[in-house]
């Protein structure tokens, strides 16, 4: 095992991270920004090295500053997070040639997902089912671009190869507007990613975003530790997930998560990772693979026992893993709520002191959160200041679990999203479960109309 790692992220995850380590009798250096000197993992972790000023670009993004760290201090290998340098195969690379472990992918495995393109290319190849489509990049002949989607059939969806996450894709709802679409998407990711390479999918209109967590280790082991629905979004941002997804089955789940192990197998993929998934319709269709640690990683690890942050270092230090699929099963129900520092109104970042910060608590009740009283969150970084999960025997026992919780939480001082999270709670449609991607945007009145 390693003795030393670099922590290079902030917030909650690096706490999250930090706690992983210690329990693994790991000792800690935190990389912080000069905004981030009194960050609660900052205080624990074992060493501490200031990387740069508060704007990411110079701090957490500065691949220099972050390796430098970890020679200075001797550590062995460095966990990136999410977010930052999480996904970034340059840096995965950088970290290898200067003799540190990446806990993550190989950097080959992350710039194959990182290209949108590539990414389905080999997942389809891998036998996971994917959204029809144009198999590949769109090129430059008209009339090859409009049988390609009158064959797939409107309304399509044009994505930029180096898009991701919802950044750069325009619809199509008709043949007359295809090409200036493709034309207008390609040079908004020409100028977005510095690539123009653009794809198109068919349009699933009313879908539910269910992905699959895997893990894979040095040893031909893989295993998927089920599904999260993490449809409750506004504008690409979740803002609650869950694990089981509400009407999969046990059989379903093990259809598809059998698919993602397969692909793991077949791609080589070391460590944690999340297939993404368009639900519709009683069927699966990949999009996109994020090759880091998410956010939402606690439902699954509520549901299942395993603590994936432990897992991902385990593999990382090349042990296999410990358990076979047939070893895991999942009990009752976890739901998480993405707590925010912003604006109920305008959802704008509300940096700002927490004069008072208090945690809710009970049974099934965990806080994954950095802040306490006297908190400056920063306006720099993201304003996620922590996640509220729950867990219990089912779903309706788990909401009724997270709406007393969201009543015990206290936050004063900032404005945050928990009066948005209690109104989901007391929303029927969303207590009835398997609401679709578009659910949370209708409810708050941002839907656009179609012209
Ligand atoms: C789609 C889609 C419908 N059909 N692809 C947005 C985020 C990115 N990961 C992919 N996204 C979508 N891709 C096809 N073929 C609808 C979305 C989408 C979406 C997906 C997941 C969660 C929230 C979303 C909100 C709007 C659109």
């Amino acid at each position: 095992m390693f003795e030393k790692i670099v922590i290079a992220n902030r917030g909650e995850i690096a706490l999250r991270i930090l706690r992983a380590c210690r329990e693994l009798g790991i000792k800690t250096v935190a990389v912080h920004s000069t905004a981030d000197r009194n960050l609660k993992h900052v205080k624990l972790a074992d060493e501490s090295v200031c990387i740069g000023p508060p704007p990411s670009g110079e701090s957490y993004l500065n691949i220099p500053a972050v390796v430098s760290a970890a020679e200075v201090t001797d550590s062995q290998a460095i966990h990136p997070g999410y977010g930052f340098l999480s996904e970034n195969a340059d840096f995965a690379e950088r970290v290898e040639q200067s003799g540190f472990v990446f806990i993550g992918p190989r950097p080959e495995t992350i710039r194959t997902m990182g290209d949108k393109v590539s990414a389905i290319k080999t997942m389809k190849a891998a036998g996971v089912p994917c959204v029809p489509g144009s198999d590949g990049p769109l090129g430059d002949n008209d009339d090859e671009n409009l049988k390609i989607a009158n064959d797939i059939g409107f309304p399509v969806i044009i994505k930029a190869s180096g898009g991701g996450g919802g950044r750069g894709m325009r619809v199509v709802h008709t043949e007359a507007a295809l090409l200036s679409s493709i034309s207008l998407t390609r040079a908004e990711a020409q100028a977005a990613f510095g690539n123009s390479a653009v794809y198109m999918e068919k349009f699933l209109q009313n879908p539910r975003h269910i992905e699959i967590q895997v893990l894979a280790d040095q040893h031909g082991n893989a295993v998927h530790l089920g599904e999260r629905d993490c449809s409750l979004q506004r504008r690409h941002q979740k803002v609650v997930e869950e694990s089981p997804a509400p009407g999969i089955t046990a059989e379903m789940r093990t259809a598809i998560g059998q698919r993602c192990v397969d692909a793991c197998l077949k791609v080589g993929y070391r460590g944690a990772g999340t297939f993404e998934f368009l639900y519709e319709d009683g069927k699966f269709y990949f999009i996109e693979m994020n090759t880091r640690v998410q956010v939402e990683h606690p439902v699954t690890e509520m549901v299942t026992g395993f603590d994936i942050v432990k897992e991902q270092i385990k593999i990382a230090a090349g042990q296999p893993l410990s358990f076979r699929q047939k070893d895991i099963t999942w009990r009752g129900h976890a739901i998480e709520c993405r707590m925010n520092a912003e604006n109920a109104r305008t959802f704008l970042p509300c940096p700002g002191t927490i004069h008072q910060f208090h945690a809710p608590g009970g049974p099934g009740v965990r806080v994954d959160s950095h802040v306490y009283n006297g908190y400056v969150v920063p306006p720099n970084y993201d304003s996620m200041i922590g996640k509220l999960i729950v867990h219990a025997e089912n779903r309706a026992a788990a909401c009724a679990r997270m709406a007393n919780a969201l009543s015990e939480v206290i936050i004063e001082g900032i404005e945050t999203n928990i009066p948005l999270h209690q109104s989901i709670f007391l929303d029927a449609g969303f207590l009835e479960g398997g609401v679709n991607i578009h659910y949370l945007e209708k409810k708050l009145g941002l839907h656009k109309e179609k012209k």
